[in-house]
């Protein structure tokens, strides 16, 4: 097991960020409800900017490598959750799969309830932005975006998309769901990074 709950020191001295309350609960938060996931057609793709396109059947996807990572939650709203415990496969597995083209410099995440979150190509490039099934042990929870959502313990959370299926990778940078209706790009917790 990877413990990153530390990566916030490379962004501040408090391992809860400014504004925030901890809660023991794991809220679900969702713009329109749990969309339908079927198995035998999910298909998840890798798109744009990247010398080879990539397409994995569900089975195929859970045969990539993954690790176990211990990692903190934090939604914008202002609640964090502490200690969670996701299983998938590292952004940086995929990119390197793929190869990412040199003026790549953004990337766009999409999902089954047409979410769609953006963020910089170097946020993205990090061990700990996860595509996870498991949460604490059992299969990822479909609120919580089973079946394969992506987490990025070191920006607000809508920057992980729930329900997640496909990864395109951009030359110029473009706006997702939450991100077109005033909420920040960048979305560094500790630099409260909420608003645009
Ligand atoms: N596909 C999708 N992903 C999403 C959302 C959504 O509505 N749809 N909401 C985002 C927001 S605002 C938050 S805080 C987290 C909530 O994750 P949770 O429901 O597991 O707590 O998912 C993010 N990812
Ligand atoms: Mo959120």
């Amino acid at each position: 097991m990877k413990d990153v709950t530390d990566c916030y020191r490379e962004f501040g001295d408090d391992r809860l960020p400014p504004g925030q309350r901890e809660t023991s609960e794991f809220p679900v938060l969702s713009k329109s409800g749990t969309p339908p996931f079927d198995p035998e057609t999910w298909e998840f793709r890798v798109t744009g900017a990247v010398e080879d396109e990539l397409s994995f059947s569900w089975a195929e996807f859970q045969e990539l490598p993954a690790e176990t990572q211990r990692q903190d939650f934090h939604c914008v709203t202002g609640w964090s959750t502490f200690d969670r415990e996701f299983t998938g496969v590292p952004f940086l597995e995929l990119a390197e799969r793929a190869g990412v083209a040199d003026d790549a410099i953004h990337v766009m995440f999409s999902a089954l309830d047409d979410y769609t979150t953006d963020l910089p190509l170097d946020a993205c490039m990090r061990e700990e932005v996860l595509f996870t099934w498991e949460l604490d042990g059992e299969p990822l929870p479909r609120d919580h975006g089973g079946p394969l959502r992506v987490v990025t313990p070191h920006r607000y959370a809508y920057k992980g998309a729930k329900w997640v299926d496909g990864i395109e990778f951009l030359t110029e940078p473009e706006l997702g769901y939450w991100e077109r209706r005033g909420y920040s790009e960048t979305a560094n917790p500790w630099r409260e990074e909420r608003y645009s």
